[in-house]
């Protein structure tokens, strides 16, 4: 799949159901590289607003790309310890919120650093998104930072402590497109089997 247009919708704080387009959503913990993955997709680093300090994505943002082929959408992280409880709950019921109520959602992409293990946040979104039956594909983050053999066995143990198969982890890393491909494909052939 070529990605030929990029553009940023709008932002809210719900589901937009007006939205047709089929759509793949963002979860993860603030920092992890949501926004980034988006940017490195889209070929483009200014799309969606990243920073170094976690939570920078404060609504539900969207992008078509391809003039509407697809819909990408950025969720506020979860587990930033740094913001007032208030702040969390509404993020929380953001992303509640999108996932309860999006009605186009073809899958969730569940991104974790590749360095760490999944935490408890993490099994949570995973554990939500099984029971509630919606697809969801596993990327982990931020590949520049280790060696080809460190990126094979820390998708080994993601795969193992998250019990499913290392060839449904997808490893990428924004800076240098690492497994942009790889996405790409997965994109297209969760698209057909739409139709
Ligand atoms: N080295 C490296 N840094 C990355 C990568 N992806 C993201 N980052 C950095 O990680 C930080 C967070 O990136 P964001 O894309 O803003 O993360 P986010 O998940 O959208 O964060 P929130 O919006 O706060 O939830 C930024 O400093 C990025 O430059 C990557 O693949 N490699
Ligand atoms: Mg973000």
């Amino acid at each position: 799949m070529i990605i030929r247009k990029a553009e940023f919708i709008t932002s809210a704080a719900d589901a937009l159901t007006e939205i047709d387009s089929p759509q793949f959503v963002m979860c993860g913990r603030s920092n992890v590289g949501k926004s980034s993955f988006i940017n490195m997709l889209a070929n483009n680093s200014k799309l969606a607003k990243t920073s170094k300090d976690p939570g920078r994505t404060r609504l539900i943002n969207y992008f078509s790309f391809n003039g509407g082929e697809f819909t990408l959408v950025d969720l506020p992280g979860y587990g930033y310890a740094r913001v007032s409880d208030a702040e969390k709950q509404k993020w929380a019921g953001m992303i509640e919120g999108y996932l309860n109520h999006s009605e186009n959602l073809v899958a969730a992409f569940v991104l974790l650093d590749i360095r760490h293990p999944a935490t408890k946040d993490d099994l949570m979104m995973i554990n939500y998104l099984y029971a509630s039956a919606k697809p969801f594909v596993l990327i982990a983050t931020k590949a520049d930072k280790l060696s080809k053999s460190q990126i094979a066995n820390q998708k080994r143990a993601l795969a193992q402590s998250l019990k499913v198969g290392e060839a449904d982890i997808i490893a990428v890393s924004s800076l240098t497109r690492y497994g942009k491909e790889a996405v790409l494909d997965k994109i297209e052939s969760l698209l057909a089997l739409q139709k």
